[in-house]
């Protein structure tokens, strides 16, 4: 019996991986579609579009390095580019490579189900069409599904709402009006600011505060810009090389075996060159020895209590409950000097509890904040949520999300056991997150594309990774991460933004270059840990 397909593979989402998984799969000679929700490509920085959204990795590392030409003549205007600029690159790319005409706008993904007959995906959507491939690449980004906000009465408020992750795309003026943002992860830190400038009152609504370091961003010379294409070659493989896919020197030192002055200096310089994961790793046992993150820690409170006039709102803003940096350490422009402010007001949920939402604005225990509008800056159901809330069922007919309920498992974070054939761009427990994301996403979407080719070629239709490997995987994860101290933190990196969710690490913390080398070997042995299997027959449309 033969079957038709659509397409020999479908890719979920049209970011950065979805892009280039198309591309480099027309490149090998495959048959591509890419489904989209958004009207455009872009992904993270599609939607994110809110006043002051940037990437915390800087431009010219952040960039793809596939194509030396696309490298040769894009230039970056600044050192930390902001999200019109990231957006402008993605449609570049987009048409560069005439991209769009295989990819399907405004489509959203409800449902995938593998049928172990065919050794066939079908994918349907909200409109009711329905997709067929025989493999399927879930390009659908690490912090895109948004946190239902578990914020009592928001439903009675009668202002405007509006999200971070979904921000209007007209401009907005916010003078004259009452805003409240709830949230102090990195978007928060980075819209806050923005609206001060303009809104007559601002009320931040902080739960957990979150360390900042000023990104202490610029215009990029063209001489850098230049410098940095001459060397490319060298810095991207070092980068792929890394622990972190930035290839950043850290001071191989211990941070308690120097002394305090010398400790004090080096803080001081990363500090100021405005690098969260160089400061984050400049010394070997920050991450590892509580009593060495608490020198970093301790460093950047002092910065706090510095930049932000009243010693009572600095300590507020200072954090207490988790080693620094096991939370991701954000990046800001004049975030805490925008408390110093008349127009702002920091509400700490910690000593003044949100009781609800009423009509006109938020009700803590010490009384009413009447606002006009609130801004939800209370992020995602970070790395596993963009694939659990789509109805993936594999083999079985297994919902996605019911294998995780108890447990997140996958192999290497690029397949899941039970479901065949679909691979996961920067995945649970791989590097994702915790790594410069342009090093990680490349490395996935060329490892899988290879992948789907070798498949092709020889004539297999179903590769599917084994429970052995995936719990082997799994334990090997949680050991690396239980010698750190991420395991501490209430943090999305383990799951613990989102009530019910299995708590666990996330991110693979033992380094991209590691990691990288461990895929290509796995891949080089035959995919070790892989079974592969051979094809029912299949026919593929136009
Ligand atoms: P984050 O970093 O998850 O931040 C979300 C913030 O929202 C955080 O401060 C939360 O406090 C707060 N939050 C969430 N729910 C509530 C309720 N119900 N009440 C009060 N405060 C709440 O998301 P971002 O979007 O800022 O950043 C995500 C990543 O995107 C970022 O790290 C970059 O990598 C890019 P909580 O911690 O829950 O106490």
């Amino acid at each position: 019996m033969s079957h038709s397909l659509d397409s020999e593979v479908l890719i979920v989402g049209a970011g950065w991986s979805g892009m280039y998984a198309l591309h480099r799969l027309r490149k090998l000679g495959l048959n591509a579609t890419v489904l989209e929700a958004a009207e455009d490509v872009g992904g993270t920085w599609f939607w994110n579009r809110y006043p002051g959204a940037r990437c915390d990795i800087e431009s010219l590392h952040y960039s793809y390095s596939f194509d030396e030409d696309l490298q040769e003549e894009w230039t970056w205007s600044e050192r930390y580019a902001a999200q019109p600029e990231l957006l402008s690159y993605a449609r570049h790319v987009a048409d560069r490579f005439d991209l769009r005409k295989d990819i399907r706008f405004g489509v959203w993904v409800e449902s995938a189900e593998f049928d172990e007959s065919t050794h066939q995906w079908t994918l349907s959507t909200s409109a009711g069409q329905t997709f067929t491939s025989r493999f399927l690449i879930m390009a659908t980004g690490s912090l895109s599904a948004p946190k239902t906000p578990d914020i009592p009465g928001l439903e009675n408020f009668r202002g405007e709402i509006i999200s971070t992750f979904d921000w209007p795309e007209e401009k907005r003026d916010f003078s004259g009006q009452r805003v409240a943002v709830i949230g102090t992860g990195s978007s928060g830190i980075q819209v806050i600011p923005e609206l001060a400038k303009t809104a007559e009152e601002l009320f931040i609504f902080q739960r957990t505060p979150s360390y900042s370091l000023p990104a202490f961003n610029r215009p990029l010379s063209r001489e850098e810009s230049e410098e940095f294409k001459r060397s490319a070659a060298q810095i991207r493989a070092a980068a792929r090389d890394s622990l972190d896919g930035l290839a950043l020197e850290n001071s191989g030192k211990s941070a308690l075996e120097i002394s305090a002055e010398e400790r004090e200096e080096i803080f001081s310089a990363v500090y100021n060159q405005g690098s969260p994961f160089k400061f984050q790793g400049i010394f070997t046992d920050q991450m590892f020895q509580e009593e060495a993150n608490r020198t970093a820690a301790d460093f950047v409170a002092a910065k706090i209590a510095e930049r932000v006039d009243d010693p009572d709102i600095a300590r507020a803003l200072t954090p207490t409950s988790y080693p620094i940096a096991t939370r991701r350490l954000c990046i800001d422009t004049n975030y805490y000097e925008t408390y110093n402010r008349d127009n702002v007001t920091l509400v700490d949920l910690l000593s003044d509890p949100l009781t609800q939402v009423t009509e006109q604005g938020l009700q803590t225990e010490a009384g009413l904040h009447e606002v006009d509008i609130i801004v939800l800056a209370t992020g995602f159901d970070a790395i596993t949520g963009a694939l659990s809330r789509i109805d993936i069922r594999g083999t079985g007919g297994r919902l996605l999300r019911e294998k995780w309920a108890d447990k997140i498992s996958t192999y290497l974070g690029l397949m899941i056991n039970g479901y065949p054939n679909l691979f996961t761009v920067t995945g649970p427990l791989s590097p994702s997150v915790l790594s410069n994301m342009m090093v990680s996403l490349e490395h996935h979407v060329e490892w899988i594309t290879d992948c789907i080719a070798h498949l092709d070629q020889q004539g297999l239709s179903r590769i599917e990774a084994s429970a052995e490997a995936e719990a082997e995987w799994g334990e090997h994860v949680n050991e690396v991460a239980a010698q750190t101290l991420f395991p501490q933190a209430n943090s999305w990196y383990m799951g613990a933004n989102v009530a019910g969710k299995s708590r666990q690490i996330l991110p693979y913390v033992g380094g991209v270059g590691n990691y990288r080398r461990r895929t290509l070997e796995i891949a080089a042995d035959g995919y070790r840990g892989f079974e592969l299997q051979s094809q029912p027959s299949v026919v593929i449309a136009n």
